[in-house]
């Protein structure tokens, strides 16, 4: 494994490659430049005096579910008068410039495939969709009222489908997750703080295994556990990889082995 910090960007660059098996792990930096508050960030005003598991959890909802409830449909209502962002769009061309790229988002906003990515592994589920508590049926997003809406089949309280605390991934997107870390040659964590798990882990499992890392992230996050660190904001980051590659792409330079 290399030390922290080994690689500079231009080495980086030439070892982009179409051949490479890429993973892009994406957190809710990236949307940040479409004006989606940060997971953290969105306990702003109304939503400051709780904490995240206090809203993002089922002990949380069936505490408080209408609280919950309107939360994300604050948060949805704000995605939906979103539009993706440079950094987004960067990626979704990526997805055709490097076929063996694997796009996996933390974010619940779908805005990856707003700009276009096709194969998005959504971990935390979907602000887009509601289920049922009790038996997770899916249903058609629907506005509170005065109370929780119920499931139209088992009339239990209708919750968004996003995987909160405490809670288990989908068991065959992590088996996707997993294949995809296991065969992964180079991994870029793009606007992340890294620290909730399970995606917490994946830069020091693919790390360990040999892969090439990049974090990218405005605040100095995770930089000595990485071997290149660009801080930066996604989009500007992402914009300067991407000339340097369409610069590489068309010179002579060929890419390091
Ligand atoms: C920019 C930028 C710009 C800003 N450009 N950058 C092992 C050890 C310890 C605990 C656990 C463990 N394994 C499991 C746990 C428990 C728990 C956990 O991780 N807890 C931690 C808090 C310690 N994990 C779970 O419960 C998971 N389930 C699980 O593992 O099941 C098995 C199990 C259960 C229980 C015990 C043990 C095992 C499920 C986790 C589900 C997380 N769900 C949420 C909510 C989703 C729905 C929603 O959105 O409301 O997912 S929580 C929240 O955090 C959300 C996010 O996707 C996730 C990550 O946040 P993210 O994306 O990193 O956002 P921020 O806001 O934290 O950071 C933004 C970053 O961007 C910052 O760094 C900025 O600097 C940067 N930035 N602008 C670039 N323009």
């Amino acid at each position: 494994m290399m030390k922290p910090g080994k690689i500079d960007e231009q080495n980086f660059i030439q070892r982009l490659s179409p051949e490479r098996r890429i993973v892009v792990l994406t957190g809710a930096g990236i949307s940040a430049e479409s004006g989606i508050p940060t997971f953290r960030d969105a306990q702003e005003g109304l939503w400051s005096q709780f904490r995240p598991e206090e809203l993002a959890s089922p002990e949380g909802f069936r505490k408080n579910p209408k609280l919950v409830f309107d939360w994300y449909a604050w948060r949805r209502q704000k995605v939906l008068e979103a539009k993706p962002n440079l950094g987004h769009q960067i990626l979704a061309a990526w997805e055709k410039q490097f076929p063996h790229l694997t796009l996996i988002t933390q974010n619940v906003d779908g805005l990856h495939q707003a700009a276009g990515s096709e194969h998005v592994m959504e971990m935390h589920g979907s602000i887009h969709r509601l289920i049922c508590l009790e038996e997770r049926h899916p249903s058609p997003w629907v506005a509170a009222g005065s109370d929780v809406p119920l499931c139209p089949r088992c009339q239990s309280p209708l919750r968004p489908d996003v995987v909160w605390f405490g809670e288990m991934l989908d068991r065959v997107i992590l088996q996707r997750i997993g294949r995809a870390l296991s065969q992964c040659e180079i991994f870029i964590a793009v606007g992340t703080s890294g620290v909730v798990y399970p995606a917490a882990g994946f830069l020091d499992e693919v790390r360990a295994a040999g892969a090439l890392t990049v974090v990218i992230n405005k605040e100095r996050v995770g930089a000595d556990r990485t071997d290149l660190f660009l801080q930066g904001s996604a989009s500007e980051v992402l914009q300067r990889l991407q000339s340097g590659w369409n610069q590489r792409d068309q010179g002579t330079d060929s890419p390091a082995r």
